[in-house]
Parts: structure tokens; sequence; C-alpha cells
């Protein structure tokens, strides 16, 4: 290790700041005793929903590797998203903001902001190499640096590809890139890489769930109330389901890899998801299933009492001042923009279980736009505020469509056959009430008792006798959102609407499609478009 290392340089800080903290804090972090700063894998799969894990309790999905980052470290149960869409939810984790402080990045597939800096590039620039598999952060324009474009998560190591068991599944060989990026990894560097799983995203080969992953249409307990029970959906919560454990196949053999390499004990791993399922009501929207999301953290040797379950409320945006903690980085250092979010370390060495710090009792969660199909490119405002077992939501534009126009094929909802099944029973007037739940415009304010409700099928935001929760909720809500200087709550939320999208050839989609362009939207089923609507 030369004299300039950055290794050094931060050992140093280190040994200093706990000198001055020595009366404060009896024991050292165990991570300073090993001398190295340790590395961070961060496993982040693509639309895995809650319930469809096994460490919470799932029996239809097998998730061996996920339950034994929880088993041997942590299990989160309430960590949410703040908002529960690919490209902001990603934005708030890599820079510890809410999407409604992030500019354009507050949006889907925008043109990413210069000014933000990732926790990624901070450790990038801090004696770290870095690098992903998979999806990093996307979709989305990420800017450009020396005529190339941003690496918001590091140098791509997609490049070994693999047969899969569906074709919709990626080719890429998760666990052989990361192989791979490890082996040109320089022993005096820490290391932090991002699995980004391109599974269980859309599509799915249609039972693929029962031909290849042995699973049965009986197998499902219980199908949500907002999806009509039949062999269609049933299907696809399977093929969803085997998806998952794609994932989950690859976290696995990357364990082992690590294992083997003797670095399991010098790295954190991090499972987790961006959003909740691609099913209607569920990812895009902001409901309890859709931005509540699994997270289990696995820290060998350095968490204390591992195997406990955390009931803190953790947001998305705590994980990059965690991962800047663990790097000796302070923000101040990192170029980063002021971090909104507050480190969980102290969960991790507590050695308590359900709650640690009282102040963990809530969480902020919102949306701006997502995908096209509404009339100039405008979205679904919505914020909202989990705490004591009710969610409160207010969507600010209620006369919006809420998965987009209908005659644009609501395409704020990812197209899909359960998608498509709500819609054709619907035109055929049955299941009006799933039509209306998932797709159907919403009242300003909803209120759920989550506690009860997960679902969030009773909305309680008229009934007098939850007004003063809806009120204290309404109001701590504002109140917390004014200090973040979100713009909606001073007047100026069409900013969001106003931004580009990264894509021109998306821009500005209403207003082609009903001019008769061809516009090209292949992630729904053609029948999707309603006809008869003017
Ligand atoms: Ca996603």
């Amino acid at each position: 290790m030369n004299k300039s290392s950055p290794n050094r340089k931060y050992l140093w800080l280190y040994l200093l700041s706990f000198l001055f903290l020595g009366n404060l804090q009896k024991e050292q972090p165990p991570f300073i005793k090993a001398g190295k700063r340790p590395n961070i894998l961060f496993c982040i799969a693509d639309d895995a929903s809650l319930e469809f894990i096994g460490a919470y309790g799932s029996s239809l999905v097998k998730t061996p590797a996920f339950d034994r980052v929880a088993k041997e470290g942590l299990l989160f149960v309430n960590a949410y998203t703040p908002n529960a869409k690919c490209s902001p939810s990603r934005a708030c984790i890599l820079t510890g903001r809410n999407s409604w402080q992030l500019e354009a990045a507050g949006n889907h597939a925008p043109i990413y902001p210069e000014k933000f800096i990732t926790f990624i590039e901070a450790l990038k620039g801090n004696g770290y190499k870095v690098g992903f598999t998979g999806k990093g952060w996307a979709p989305g324009n990420p800017g450009e640096v020396e005529g190339k474009p941003r690496q918001l998560t590091g140098p791509a190591y997609s490049d070994i590809k693999m047969e899969t068991p569906t074709k919709e599944m990626s080719p890429i060989n998760y666990a052989a890139n990361f192989e791979a990026f490890l082996k040109s990894q320089p022993v005096d560097k820490p290391f932090c890489f991002w699995y980004g799983g391109h599974e269980p995203h859309r599509a799915y080969e249609y039972g693929s769930g029962v031909a290849k992953g042995k699973k049965k249409l009986i197998d499902i307990k219980k199908v949500p109330e907002y999806w009509m029970d039949n062999d269609t959906v049933r299907n696809d919560m399977l093929d969803y389901a085997y998806e998952v454990e794609y994932f989950d196949s690859h976290l696995q053999k990357i364990l082992d890899i690590l294992e083997k390499k003797g670095e399991l004990e010098n790295t954190i791993i991090v499972a987790t998801s961006d959003n909740g399922m691609p099913f209607p009501r569920v990812k895009g929207q902001v409901y309890e299933f859709d931005n509540h999301l699994p997270l289990a953290i696995m820290w060998k040797n350095h968490i204390n009492n591992p195997g406990r379950k955390i009931k803190d409320y953790i947001s998305f945006i705590d994980f990059a001042p965690t991962f800047l903690e663990l790097a000796g980085l302070r923000q101040e250092e990192s170029q980063m923009q002021p971090i909104q979010g507050k480190s969980i370390m102290n969960l991790l060495t507590s050695g308590k279980e359900n709650i640690t710090d009282a102040k963990r009792d809530h969480v902020l969660l919102g949306k701006e736009r997502t995908d096209v199909g509404r009339p100039h490119d405008m979205g679904y405002p919505v914020r909202a505020i989990v705490k004591g077992g009710f969610m409160y939501i207010k969507n600010y534009e209620p006369g919006r469509w809420p998965t987009g126009n209908p005659e644009t094929g609501y395409l704020d909802c990812d197209g899909s056959p359960t998608k498509t099944a709500i819609l054709e029973s619907h035109r055929n007037g049955n299941y009006n009430n799933l039509w209306q739940m998932a797709f159907g415009k919403r009242e300003g304010e909803e209120l759920y008792q989550v506690s009860k409700d997960p679902y969030c099928l009773k909305n309680l935001a008229n009934d007098r006798r939850y007004s003063s929760t809806k009120n204290n909720l309404k109001s701590q809500m504002e109140q917390e959102l004014k200090m973040q200087h979100d713009p909606r709550m001073y007047g100026n939320g069409n900013v969001f609407d106003n931004y580009p999208y990264g894509e021109p050839k998306v821009r500005n989609f209403y207003e082609r499609f009903k001019k008769g362009e061809q516009v090209k939207a292949g992630w729904v089923n053609e029948s999707d478009f309603e006809k008869n609507i003017k």
C-alpha cells in the first residue's frame, strides 16, 4: 500500500475520529479492527415483491439465497422505496435523496441531471473498485462524461452470456460476470459491486412456472382481491415466481463465489428489489405492496446478533449514507448533493430485535411521471406516508388517469396476461370493481389501515372515525415534504411534467398517437388500447 493510498488515508481518519469519540463509543466498530474497508455487494432484483420471498413466509417461491442473507444477517420487515418504479427508485438508492428532491431523476426514464453524484461514483473516487452486472440505473439517459455514457453504477460487467431456462430471461450470466470482476480486482482495494438482475421484470414465458418451475396452480394459496382468480392470473403469478427464483439462483452462486474466495466476512451483502411486482395496481403506483419491499443484509461476523428481524422503518434513501459510513467517507468529501437518508449502521450493531431507533417510525413515499400515455406527457403526482399501521395517500391530480389514458392502453401499467384479462372482462361488463381499483380514476385522498388491509382495498379517507388519523398523517407528511423542499409543496409541482423523457421517440406519445402516428408501445398487448373512447 503506498503512501497516498485512500485505504490508509481513511483508516487514519477513522482512527482519529474514534479517538475523539472515545468516551461516547466504548468499542470500535469491528470493521476498523479488520484494518480494511469492507466490500459492498448490492443485489437488486427488478420488480421482486416482498410476498414472493421465502424469508417473508412465501411457500410458493423458493429463495434460499435471500433467506440465507436474512438468516445469517438481518431481515428488514419495514423497508420501503420512496418511489415504486425502476429509474426513480434506483436514483433514490444511488443518491440518498427522495425522488421529489431529484429534479428530472424523480421521473421514470428521464435525462439524469449532472449534479447528482451517486454513491458508487463517490466510492470510485475514493479508493473503491466499482462495477455492475445486468441492470444499473435504468431506463433513461445517464448523460455523458468525455463523450461516453456516464457510469452511474460503474463500468458494466455483462459480457459473459449463458443459456437461460426461458427465452424471456436475460442471457447475462450475472454470477460469472461478478467472478470476472473479482478476478480483475486489485488485492489492496475494496470493491463495490451492483448485481442488478433483469428478473423478475416482464416479459415471462407463459406457463413456464408450471412447465419448468415445477409449480402447480393450486400451490397459490390466495390470489389478491384486486385480480380475478382464474388460470390465466395464476399462471402469470407462477411465471413471475419462477423468475424471482432465477434471480435468487444467481445470488446463490455469487455468495458461493465470495465464500470460496474468502471474502464473505469482509463483504456487506444487501439483497433487495427496486419496486413491487409488475401486475395491475402494484408496480408504478403508490400502495403498500408497490413500495414495501424485501430487504436482507448480511455481514458475516460483523452484525451483532444475526438472524434478527428489524421492524424499524427503512427508506431506500438510507442505503447511500450507510455505504459512505462503511467506506469511511464523509458526505462533504463525497461531492454528493446533501443526503436526506440516514445511515442504518446502528441497526446492524445494536443487536436488538424489533425496534432500535424510535425515530424510525414512518416513511414518505411518492411519485411523479412514470410511463407515457397521458396528454402533454403529464404524470400522476402522489405523495404518501406510512405510519402507525396506516397509509395516507394524497393524489394531487385526481382528474387524470392513474395508469394512463384508456385510449392509449393504460401504458403506465406494464402489459401482462393479468392486465389484459381485467380489461377484457371490464369491456364485457364483468369485474368492474377490479378495473376500477387498477385503472379507474381515484379520489384525491386515500387512507388504508395497512396493518389489517395490506392490499389497500378499503379507503377510509371519508370515514369520520379516522379523520384525526388522516389529518395527523397529512400534516406530518406535508411538514416534512416542505422541509425537504419538495416543489409540489410550493405550488411548483408541474416542473416534473416539463422535464423531457430521456428517449426522444417516446416524447408526446399521446398527441402523436391521437394524430394517427403508429407509435411503438411493444410492452402492452394491442387489445389493451380502448377503442371506443373519443
Ligand atoms: Ca423495476
